[in-house]
């Protein structure tokens, strides 16, 4: 059973995802878990505020260690084996590679930072920083959600067909996926090549591996 928990400011904001696509169909059948912590839950004052301005100056606001740290303590005090990844522009890019080794029996907290940034002292508490690429998002929760759906998809039973995580792009290397049709076999003029409705499947195969894209 792999195991997320995902500590948010916004949960209704992640919800409708995993609860309708693949990610719900993995729960169903009992290979994964979805758990959320309210951050503001752990927020301090009397208006549970988990973020303050920069010391130094600058523009924006931080989120603060304690909120964190408490929220992050919170679920390790019941499961202290579970791992801490933080997206965040300035971590190692994610990729099928990472995906994969992230597939197996574990419980992660993925810990969705907002505003402009954290408190540098939370990556102290963190095991992996993930980034999805050379651009700025405003939080936390769609590299969670990717994060989340490139894995699961990977664990053996969560997909239709057994084969199809195995057989697809990226899975062996820097392969890209062959192109694929259905029908109509004659779509505005556009034609499905014939040697895929000729049932020859050596010749079939022989085609998809020279017409598979090389990243
Ligand atoms: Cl993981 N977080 C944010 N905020 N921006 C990103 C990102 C992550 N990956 C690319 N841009």
């Amino acid at each position: 059973m792999i195991k997320f928990t995902i500590i948010t400011l916004f949960q209704e904001a992640l919800e409708p995802y995993l609860k309708t696509s693949m990610m719900w169909k993995a729960v169903d059948k009992g290979l994964a878990e979805f758990d959320f912590v309210n951050l503001r839950d752990f927020g301090l004052g009397p208006h549970k505020s988990v973020d303050d301005t920069p010391y130094g100056g600058g523009d924006g606001m931080l989120l603060r260690c304690e909120p964190v740290f408490a929220a992050i303590e919170s679920v390790k005090a019941k499961d202290p084996d579970a791992k801490v990844i933080l997206p965040t522009p300035v971590g190692e890019i994610w990729d099928q590679e990472k995906a994969k080794s992230f597939a197996k029996d574990a419980h992660y907290i993925i810990l969705c930072p907002h505003y402009e940034g954290y408190d540098e002292r939370i990556l102290s508490i963190v095991d992996y920083k993930v980034s999805l690429g050379k651009y700025v998002l405003t939080g936390g929760e769609l590299p969670a959600l990717i994060i989340i759906d490139s894995v699961v998809r990977l664990i053996p039973g969560v997909l239709g067909g057994e084969t199809s995580a195995l057989v697809e792009s990226f899975s062996d290397g820097d392969n890209l996926e062959y192109p694929q049709y259905t029908k109509p076999y004659d779509f505005r003029g556009m034609k499905v090549p014939d040697i895929l409705l000729s049932g020859n499947h050596g010749e079939i195969a022989k085609w998809r591996e020279e017409h598979s894209g090389k990243a």
